[in-house]
């Protein structure tokens, strides 16, 4: 039986360190599920959520989390298409209206009703959620449901993002901010379409973490006397990655970037770094005919595909496991940027 009560990590007041403790467990509504989650990751829109630095208010309190991996344990009356027992992911939008011109065309995330999981609704940061049944990610029986919990909303992210990049197998990308979460899942996506990739990042463990992933080139952004010439010259005939996955939290590459794309080349950006403006010089741009773009998580289709390629094996990122009740320690350590691919927590500990 699911319990009345739970463990939560709750967002109190914004720009305080999240409180763990014992909270109702919510009922779902009719066309509602409630997921026994068992592991979720942390994303570093968690730390934005709880430090309140985006231009856009969160509910309080609040519980975080969208990266919530767990059971099937009960759903409302209006939920015909899935069972007790399944396997389902919390991911960012938590719901859409499904009615809206954006909803119509497949582009939930601009749906002006979305629900964020973590956000505007509380999300996986707690051992049972709620999401709408449309919109949870069905994890078949088959996956490591700790393994696979980064993929909700970094490997979403970033599968989308590559293909929104237009880049085709055997160019090459350059991913800015390759040693983080999103970053690491992007290696391995890229890895996985075919791509090559030129990892950017600082310190000597993301560079060996990145080579292992795949990545056949490291710039170093702490070090590098010029970022620009060294991404240049890491493309075999130094004119430039085809396309720039931009996941750092940092203001100056969002405004580098367009610097060293390639003629033709795609600017993704996908980083949120409060406050940031993007950049591009109007002389250069027109003339290598450059393409800049934001690319905002996933639809559902690209949800269920960006899990097939996990299922099929082809996504093995590195990730550290800790109970959610030592959830605040994540944050200090992503706040110092001291974290090397994804943390997960374990909702029973
Ligand atoms: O849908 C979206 N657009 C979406 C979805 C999910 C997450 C956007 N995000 C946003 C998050 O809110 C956050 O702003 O993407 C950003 C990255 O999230 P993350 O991967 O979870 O963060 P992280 O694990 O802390 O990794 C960030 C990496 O950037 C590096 C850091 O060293 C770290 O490894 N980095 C920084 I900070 N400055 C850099 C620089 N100048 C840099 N790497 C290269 N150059
Ligand atoms: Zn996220």
């Amino acid at each position: 039986g699911v319990p009345s009560k739970q463990m939560a990590q709750v967002i109190e007041k914004t720009g305080q360190p999240v409180v763990f403790k014992e909270i109702p467990v919510q009922k779902p509504g009719p066309d509602e599920i409630l997921v026994n989650i068992k592991y979720s990751g942390v994303c570093h829109t968690d730390l934005h959520a709880l430090n309140g630095d985006w231009p856009l208010d969160t509910k309080l309190p609040l519980v975080g989390g969208h990266e919530g991996a767990g059971v099937v344990v009960g759903m409302g009356d209006l939920v015909d298409d899935w069972t007790l027992g399944d396997y389902a992911g919390v991911k960012w939008i938590n719901g859409s209206c499904l009615s809206c011109s954006f909803c119509q065309q497949a582009d939930e995330p601009l749906c002006a009703k979305a629900l964020l999981s973590g956000y505007t609704v509380d999300g996986s940061f707690q051992q049972y959620c709620i999401a709408k049944a449309a919109h949870a990610a069905r994890i078949p029986k088959e996956c490591d449901l700790e393994a696979i919990s980064p993929v909700l909303c970094a490997g979403i992210t970033v599968y989308k993002g590559l293909k929104e990049s237009g880049a085709r197998p055997g160019q090459t990308v350059a991913i800015v901010g390759a040693g983080g979460g999103l970053g690491s899942l992007a290696i391995q996506y890229a890895k996985a379409m075919g791509l090559r990739v030129i990892a950017i990042d600082g310190g000597d463990e993301k560079k060996k973490m990145t080579a292992e992933l795949g990545a056949e080139h490291f710039v170093d952004f702490m070090t590098s006397k010029n970022v620009v010439s060294d991404v240049k010259a890491a493309t075999e005939d130094g004119l430039g990655p085809h396309a720039v996955i931009l996941v750092a939290v940092n203001e100056k590459p969002f405004q580098q970037a367009a610097e060293y794309v390639r003629p033709r080349g795609t600017v993704i950006a996908i980083g949120l770094p409060a406050g940031a403006y993007l950049r591009a010089p109007v002389f250069e741009s027109v003339i290598k005919m450059i393409t800049i773009k934001g690319s905002y998580v996933g639809n559902r289709r690209d949800s269920a595909e960006a899990i097939e390629f996990f299922r099929r094996g082809l996504i093995k990122a590195p990730f550290k496991t800790v109970g959610l009740s030592e959830l605040q320690k994540v944050y200090d350590l992503m706040h110092e940027g001291k974290i090397a691919g994804r943390y997960v927590v374990d909702t029973s500990k």
